[in-house]
């Protein structure tokens, strides 16, 4: 059986940083007897010991292997060197690389080239931030748990300033999407965030109609429909002039929205009346390269409506989430682009950085076009190229 409870630690000031972290992860898991579980987001912090050097760019993964600790040291030391990390007589010296060998599940070890636990683990700001996003309260053994450690910390100025992995180079627009509740927003802002993105997020208060929509959609809906209609293509229509290769952009609907929505509250002439804008309207805005499709069962969505409180939501009706539900997978069974379809029952994209960051290593591995299936509760969670699957009940 595998040990799966190991941790290695990641720095590197010199010559691209970050990116040296990130090869570092994705070659991690490619050495073979060794499968890469989880890794943290980067973490900025100037150098220990106040020494005149660039800041430091770390983090944390959680590997699983059948090596023995020394083995792998060993395979950590040729990475280290494939990145052109120089024999050093100068203890704390800049470096392109630095692999250390955090934990060993509670186990000891102490031999002329390795010691377990990691001398410094316990009292390093820099190693504690991101495996307390991996976990909080994982025991360093003899000193308590991360998050205690990390709050007694004194070398404590750690910024989370990105993700580990990659997105694929031509998703240069990316849409988060799913029915109300599902927690696009919030997974929308914290990829901008990782990844230096702009955001296009929906102007729901703007709309002067919504208040009224779900409790009377007979006086209302054609009103709402058109304000949203124009709203988006607006803004999506502005990206066609910004240089989409310099920035990439996140959106948290996409321009088909519109159409579900109206399909299920117009009727008759007020629908072919919209349809003909929508249609007139979509010519010429851009698509998105990749979408994320999050989906949940409606008793979720339901629970995570009443949790945040938005008085016009709690007005939508469990038939109405079903429809939409329905009609979104069906758009993404028969969807011709790059879809990861996630599904959310049990997992917390805006809460649990684990489940995200299982998202962001199934983007990473989203290297061709097709479509993908991730459940993060799951720790085989990625399927890659399939059909959706249907909406979850
Ligand atoms: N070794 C023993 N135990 C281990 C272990 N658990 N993991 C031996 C890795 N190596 C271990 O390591 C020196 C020797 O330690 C090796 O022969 C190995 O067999 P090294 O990686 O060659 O040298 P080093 O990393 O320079 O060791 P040193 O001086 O302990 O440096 P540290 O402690 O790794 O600190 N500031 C910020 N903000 N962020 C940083 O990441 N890193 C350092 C380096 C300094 N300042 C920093 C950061
Ligand atoms: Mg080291």
């Amino acid at each position: 059986m595998p040990r799966e409870d190991i941790y290695i630690g990641l720095g590197s000031n010199l010559d691209e940083p970050a990116e040296q972290v990130r090869s570092a992860v994705r070659e991690l898991g490619q050495l073979a007897q060794v499968r890469l579980c989880a890794s943290s987001g980067l973490y900025r912090s100037p150098p220990m010991g106040g020494l005149d050097q660039p800041d430091y760019i770390n983090a944390v993964v959680q590997v699983e292997t059948d090596l023995e600790p020394e083995q792998l040291l060993h395979e950590l030391q040729a990475i280290e060197r494939q990145h052109g990390r120089k024999e050093q007589c100068e203890r704390w010296a800049s470096r392109t690389l630095d692999l250390d060998l955090l934990l060993w599940g509670q186990e000891h070890f102490d031999s002329k080239a390795l010691t377990l636990p990691h001398p410094g683990l316990h009292e390093r700001a820099f190693v504690l931030a991101p495996l307390q996003e991996l976990d909080a309260d994982l025991e360093v053994p003899g000193q308590g748990t991360v998050s205690k450690l990390l709050r007694e910390c004194k070398y404590s100025r750690v910024d989370r300033v990105g993700a580990c992995q990659s997105l694929p180079d031509s998703a240069r627009l990316i849409a988060v999407e799913g029915p109300i509740g599902v927690g696009k927003t919030t997974l929308c802002n914290r990829l901008a965030a990782d990844f230096n993105g702009r955001l296009i997020l929906e102007n729901y208060q703007e709309n002067p109609f919504l208040k009224d929509f779900f409790e009377t959609p007979e006086k209302t809906a054609l009103a709402t429909q058109l304000h949203f209609l124009t709203s988006r293509a607006c803004q999506l229509q502005q990206l066609n002039q910004v240089d989409l290769f310099q920035q990439r952009t996140f959106s948290d609907y996409v321009f088909e929205k519109s159409d579900w929505f109206s399909r299920l509250s117009l009727q008759g002439d007020e629908y072919d009346l919209w349809l003909s804008l929508y249609t007139h309207m979509s010519a010429g805005l851009p698509r998105p390269d990749l979408v994320i499709y999050l989906q949940a069962p409606v008793s979720v969505l339901l629970e995570r409506i009443a949790m945040r409180g938005r008085s016009f939501e709690r007005a939508v009706r469990p038939e109405f989430l079903e429809a939409l539900s329905a009609l979104m997978a069906e758009h993404f069974r028969n969807y011709s682009g790059t879809v990861l379809t996630v599904d959310t029952s049990c997992a917390n994209l805006a809460e649990s950085l684990q489940d995200y960051q299982s998202l962001l290593v199934a983007l990473d591995g989203m290297t061709q076009p097709g479509q993908y299936f991730l459940d993060p509760s799951q720790p085989e969670g990625m399927l890659g190229d399939m059909a959706p699957a249907d909406s979850v009940a």
